[in-house]
């Protein structure tokens, strides 16, 4: 990857790679002058970084500048593991707790996606369509450390992380002291996502880190085979994207956001994203250099938190750009196969200069083998199928 991204780089020097330069030197300065980077080795790893960031100005950066999505482009399908039997009951239906912590979202028709001017139409947000579902639950909160813990307490289950023993984390997050020993390799369209051996579920920044005090933050580290693994257990399932999508929209009508179309009404943060400069200065203006309590922010109509930023989350459907265009709009499910899984809502490294997909009707996607530490995910359910209620 490396290889590819310096001959890439190459073919775009010029006016573009000068352009690039001239804002990586710009954030350089941004990122030294920051006072969360006072000490010699952070300036020294934050200029490893940067250097790092030139080296890998490649095609795919210069035109991620406007557009690509913050997660990770790097798949581990090449050398993937089997999955292992995660020892999970079949289960029937829900617990009653399971369905106490869920919220029961009408059915009928609403309209899904959007022909904002602020939409990415190559991600296939558009056309605004009048989609139609059936009744369903789906999880007041994102999964958490200590639910997904409950499950693997009970069933032994291995992450995909475990399993291939390394996780993808965000360079602000890789310990200072240890970031030389921490980070096996860097994404090269991508050098702010770090290669960790360790890093999972309950070591979120490799070896040594845990979550104690993070219990109620979303779970991250789970690709979208643990988050079906976590369903079987649960009794439970997926959302679709249009579920997701409806459920997000709590009852607006064509809003950007779960609560409007203003990112901050009366100044107020709404959900946890980036503020400052993406990759490398996050202020954290509203609370939260990376994941934060899932009820950290106010819910939308429906009762729903954490929908968008914070964690991304993974939806059943295989993702396709322009499926949705000739499919049916009555409970739409998405490609019957595909290579890659929705995933929804933007995280806390979206940024509106960088990665704009806080936005409910934005949408991208990982393979389903796929873990960092900003994807998670939460469940639903359809009350008739379990055969209750
Ligand atoms: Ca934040």
């Amino acid at each position: 990857m490396r290889s590819q991204a310096r001959r890439l780089a190459e073919e775009k020097a010029g006016r573009t790679a000068r352009r690039a330069a001239e804002g990586l030197v710009r954030d350089l300065f941004l990122l030294l002058g920051t006072p969360r980077v006072q000490t010699s080795i952070e300036r020294l790893i934050a200029i490893g970084l940067w250097v790092r960031g030139l080296r890998a100005m490649s095609c795919e950066a210069a035109q991620s500048e406007k557009k690509a999505c913050c997660a990770p482009g790097a798949v581990r399908t090449e050398e993937a593991v089997p999955l292992l039997e995660s020892g999970s009951r079949d289960a029937a239906g829900v617990r009653p707790e399971v369905e106490a912590g869920m919220v029961e979202i009408p059915g009928g028709a609403f309209l899904m996606g959007t022909d904002n001017a602020e939409a990415f139409p190559e991600d296939g947000e558009g056309p605004v369509r009048s989609v139609t579902l059936d009744s369903f639950l789906i999880d007041r909160f994102p999964v958490t450390n200590e639910r997904f813990a409950s499950f693997i307490a009970e069933t032994g289950y291995r992450t995909e992380a475990e399993r291939f023993g390394w996780s993808f984390v965000f360079w602000a997050h890789v310990p200072g002291e240890r970031f030389e020993e921490f980070v096996e390799d860097t994404v090269a369209a991508a050098p702010w996502w770090c290669k960790v051996p360790g890093a999972s579920w309950k070591s979120p920044e490799g070896p040594g880190s845990d979550v104690a005090e993070r219990q109620q933050h979303p779970v991250v580290h789970v690709s979208w085979n643990d988050a079906q693994a976590f369903c079987r257990w649960s009794g439970q399932r997926l959302p679709t994207e249009a579920e997701w999508e409806c459920a997000a929209r709590g009852g607006l009508v064509q809003k950007l956001y779960p609560w409007g179309d203003k990112l901050r009404p009366n100044g107020q943060h709404m959900c946890n994203i980036w503020q400052g400069e993406f990759p490398r200065v996050d202020t954290a203006d509203d609370g939260y250099a990376g994941t934060c309590p899932v009820d950290a922010f106010p819910a939308n109509g429906f009762g729903l938190y954490s929908m968008t930023g914070n964690t991304w989350e993974w939806c059943g459907d295989w993702f396709d750009a322009a499926f949705h265009r000739d499919a049916s709009p009555v409970n739409p499910r998405g490609p019957a196969e595909g290579t890659s899984r929705v995933m929804k809502g933007g995280s806390f490294l979206c940024h509106r200069s960088y990665c704009n997909r806080y936005r409910v009707a934005a949408r991208t996607s990982q393979t389903p083998d796929s873990s960092t530490s900003h994807i998670g995910f939460r469940c639903a359910w359809t009350r008739s199928a379990a055969g209750s209620g």
